[in-house]
């Protein structure tokens, strides 16, 4: 299962070109841009099945730093001030990563 399944190519690579320079990236901008707002709740489930590369049930810090390559595998990984403002913006309860509620929160108030 590839996240190229379920997002137009154009938008993938229109959201990683909008962050392309360092310490650009924003997490609900690139929801937004890349479609993922608007998808149903069952495909924004199986996109956080694909980020949780681990397959934890979380999406833990080392997985957020290189999220942008799970659209595109040339992508950058994200900078450390980017990796933490990411978590900050969709770990609510604090626990130094994200859930599936919390990710499914951050992807709806894009
Ligand atoms: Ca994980």
């Amino acid at each position: 299962m590839a996240i190229t399944d379920f997002l137009a190519s154009s938008d993938i690579n229109f959201a990683i070109n909008a962050c392309k320079a360092k310490d650009t990236f924003s997490p609900k901008m690139f929801f937004k841009a890349v479609g993922l707002s608007k998808k149903t709740p069952s495909e924004i489930e199986r996109v956080f099945k694909i980020l949780d590369q681990d397959k934890s049930g979380f999406i833990e810090q080392d997985e957020l730093q290189l999220f942008l390559q799970n659209f595109s595998k040339g992508a950058r990984p994200l900078t450390a001030a980017e990796t933490r403002a990411f978590l900050l913006e969709g770990d609510s309860d604090g626990d130094g990563k994200i859930g599936w509620e919390e990710f499914s929160a951050l992807v709806k108030s894009s």
